[in-house]
């Protein structure tokens, strides 16, 4: 098949584009964002079967070229800003990117390439908190916390508009927090496996008792292409690991991996609106596409915290650029994370 991956450059958009060109031909458009970086598709450079092109999804012309040109049979919409405490920080670039983005999307779709498969990558997160007596299920009310979940919830209300009022082929996955090789060192795993790699503290949010659901990208992206290869039209799809624990287990998990020293746990102030839990019903997955997630965390985290030790250039670049600018920026150069 021909797929158009949208964020490929990304830390999950690049995972699915490695697994994908093993059986398909894959396009990455990516504005390359502070998220984006190219060495994260280094292995896929020299692949016959591989493209990039620079581009942001709002520039609606150019993507409509690219459909034109590549004519792919499934375009996947990786693209977003992805970081729940940036968008608390600023939403705007989040309703630019992740709501209008996805339109400007659909409509090039719509216009240039209308019969192919529409596959928006949604998050666990447009439930709000949930419990494991009422695990949500594809059904539940969305009830997003942060603007960024909120700017993912109004993009998979879109995509499905698109599918109702215009037949567009569009499926939607709503996955749980991801973990794995060149994740960007601002979400918890590798900025936890990072910081104590430099014996720097590790900021714990609250009583560190949220629970999330951790699932390896490569999980993930397989759980993607079932989507594209077995999913309905119109269909939403729950995808998670389905073994949650606590930010403070997870945290003893990395401590023992790393080596670090327990002193480096700092409870800090939580994070406003920060849901206690998420827990996802999977069974449509299991049931209507045969796929569930197979990398024990035991495995996948402990490969993780060792990929972080043999690529260390490539996150200490990126901490000392746009990272730290960010940083300390929002907290100054002693905060939280410093
Ligand atoms: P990421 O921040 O690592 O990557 C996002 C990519 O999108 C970057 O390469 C960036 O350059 C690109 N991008 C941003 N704005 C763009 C624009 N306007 N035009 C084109 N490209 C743009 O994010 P990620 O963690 O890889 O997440 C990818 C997708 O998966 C997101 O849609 C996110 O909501 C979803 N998701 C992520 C997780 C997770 O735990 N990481 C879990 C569930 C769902
Ligand atoms: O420094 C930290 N300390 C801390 O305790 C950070 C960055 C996070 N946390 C906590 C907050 C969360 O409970 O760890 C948990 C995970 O936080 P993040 O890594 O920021 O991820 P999260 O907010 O859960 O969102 C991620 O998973 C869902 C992705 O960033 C989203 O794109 C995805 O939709």
């Amino acid at each position: 098949m021909r797929m158009l991956i949208t964020g490929g450059a990304g830390f999950v958009g690049s995972a699915f584009a490695r697994n994908a060109v093993t059986g398909h031909e894959v396009w990455v458009l990516d504005a390359l964002t502070y998220a984006g970086n190219l060495a994260n598709l280094e292995s896929l450079q020299d692949s016959p079967r591989f493209r990039f092109f620079r581009c942001d999804i709002r520039d609606a012309a150019l993507v409509e070229r690219v459909l034109r040109e590549f004519s792919p049979e499934v375009i996947v919409n990786f693209a977003a800003e992805s970081h729940v405490d940036r968008s608390l920080n600023d939403a705007t670039p989040f309703v630019g990117t992740n709501v209008l983005g996805t339109q400007s999307l659909l409509d090039a779709v719509r216009r240039a390439a209308p019969g192919i498969r529409f596959v928006q990558i949604s998050t666990d997160e447009v439930y709000g908190s949930t419990t494991s007596e009422r695990p949500a299920s594809e059904d539940s009310p969305l009830c997003p916390s942060s603007p960024y979940a909120a700017s993912k919830a109004a993009a998979d209300l879109l995509a499905l508009a698109a599918h109702r009022t215009f037949g567009l082929d569009v499926r939607i996955t709503r996955c749980t927090n991801n973990y794995g090789p060149y994740q960007f060192p601002e979400k918890v795993v590798p900025l936890f496996i990072t910081n104590l790699m430099e014996t720097k503290a590790v900021p714990l949010y609250g009583d560190g008792l949220h629970t999330r659901d951790w699932i390896h990208c490569d999980d993930h992206s397989r759980g993607v292409l079932a989507v594209i290869e077995r999913g309905r039209p119109g269909r939403i799809y729950n995808l998670g690991a389905q073994s949650p624990l606590t930010n403070l287990e997870l945290t003893k998990r990395i401590l023992h991996l790393v080596g670090g020293d327990e002193k480096l746990v700092r409870h800090v102030s939580d994070r406003p609106g920060h849901d206690r839990a998420y827990y996802l019903d999977c069974s449509r997955a299991r049931l209507e596409l045969g796929w569930a997630a197979g990398i024990p965390l035991k495995d996948g985290l402990r490969n993780t915290v060792e990929w972080y030790r043999q690529n260390r250039s490539w996150w200490e670049d990126i901490k000392k650029g746009t990272y730290l600018e960010y940083y300390s920026r929002q907290y100054g150069n002693s905060g939280n994370h410093a």
